[in-house]
């Protein structure tokens, strides 16, 4: 087991990023509920995204979506951001918002909608340039929902060829992240709809292409510890989207519905050492606030990302290793739940501290006035959300 020390430098050390739009307004597809004092514009996303890091110290980047996040000069707002302590991550193209892309954005059987999804994808690698971002965070909305409705095969011709055009307007710090869902909003088939698929496009597109890995995308029950652990192995998992289903993409906050798995698969990153910024592995979140207010539930969802990899920090590896080896399934298994168990509230309370910051950071927030004061001072303007 690493010393008390080690545990502490890394947890000091560990970055999470926080998306854009989960500090706008969002909803199902039922109902998007407006809460008070909601960003209006990138600017003022950004404005509250440093006060999850002002009280967490470990969330200093902003993922942008492209076109929610459009602004006329991406200088000027990662300037912004560099004034607040913070710096632009990874950007994700939406291509899957505009009418033309019913059928499809860069599969779709319309040349002149392929190519159109195609030149967004190469927008946002200008806006890369202009922001120092380094990821290209790819999501696709598209698929079928009828058996018959287009061929599989072609499909997948035509992804590939978006993707290598894509890949090649890459700069050499530049990387593609390929991101895969199950289902939906596609039902029947989806284009990138497993891991497999996202790591054989990958495997075509060259070693800057690697698997992104949403937590709330796959089939219940999937062993995603597994997944991590092979794309690991081959140096092909680029980072995450976290976030807690109970059901399926429920966009819920991370380690809320299952704490241990995401502990798991911190375990399997630990592991591998991938926690090191040396192994690029972007630890962003992906989530919706709908019902609660969205500073302080990414905040705690901040928070247990951090509790999950202090335990996963603890587990005694040389003990995990000697239990293997005998093959003893009880003895390596209780090694596990001996960390898992452990309570690292006080652990992560001495880090805290040993970074000039609150031991409790919702508490902290709460009392610093920052939510009626963006309440009192937002009221004109639309505030952000879906599409806006
Ligand atoms: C799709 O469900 C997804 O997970 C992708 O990452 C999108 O970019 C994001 O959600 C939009 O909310
Ligand atoms: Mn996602
Ligand atoms: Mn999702």
């Amino acid at each position: 087991m690493a010393d008390r020390k080690t545990v502490k430098a890394a947890l000091t050390a560990q970055r999470i990023e926080t998306p854009s739009w989960a500090y706008g307004n969002s909803g199902t597809r039922f109902k998007t509920f407006l809460q008070e004092g909601v960003p209006r514009d990138p600017f003022e996303k950004l404005d509250d995204a440093a006060q999850v890091h002002a009280f967490t110290g470990i969330a200093p980047s902003v993922a942008l979506h492209i076109p929610w996040d459009r602004v006329d000069d991406y200088a000027a707002l990662g300037a912004h951001a560099e004034s607040l302590g913070l710096s632009l991550g990874a950007i994700n193209p939406n291509t899957f918002q505009e009418d033309e892309y019913r059928l499809g954005s860069i599969c779709n059987p319309d040349p002149a909608v392929r190519r159109k999804a195609q030149a967004h994808l190469l927008e946002c690698v200008d806006i890369m340039d202009a922001t120092g971002s380094d990821a290209l965070s790819l999501w696709f909305a598209d698929g079928l929902n009828y058996p018959g409705q287009d061929s599989l095969v072609e499909r997948q011709q035509r992804l590939s060829e978006a993707l290598r055009a894509a890949y090649d307007r890459l700069g050499e710090d530049q990387r593609m992240l390929l991101e895969y869902k199950f289902f939906e909003p596609a039902f029947y088939a989806t284009d990138v709809p497993d891991w497999g698929t996202s790591y054989a496009h990958c495997l075509d597109l060259g070693e800057r292409a690697q698997v992104l890995v949403d937590t709330g995308h796959h089939a219940p029950g999937t062993n995603i510890e597994f997944i991590v652990a092979f794309l690991l192995g081959r140096g092909r998992l680029g980072g995450f989207h976290f976030n807690s289903r109970f059901y399926a993409d429920d966009d819920l906050m991370v380690g809320a519905a299952d704490p241990f798995q995401l502990f798991r698969i911190m375990h399997e990153i630990v592991r591998a050492g991938a926690l090191e910024e040396s192994a690029n592995v972007a630890f962003m979140l992906d989530q919706c606030h709908n019902l609660e207010p969205k500073i302080p539930a990414l905040i705690r969802s901040v928070l247990n990302v951090q509790e999950a990899t202090a335990k996963a920090l603890l587990v005694d590896g040389d003990a995990l290793a000697g239990a293997q080896r005998e093959g003893d399934v009880l003895g390596a298994n209780a090694v596990l739940m001996d960390a898992y168990n452990t309570d690292v509230r006080p652990l992560l309370a001495e880090v805290r501290e040993g970074m000039g910051i609150d031991p409790d950071p919702i508490a902290a927030y709460h009392r610093s006035g920052y939510a009626e004061k963006i309440i009192a001072g937002r009221k004109d303007g639309t505030p952000a959300g879906w599409g806006a």
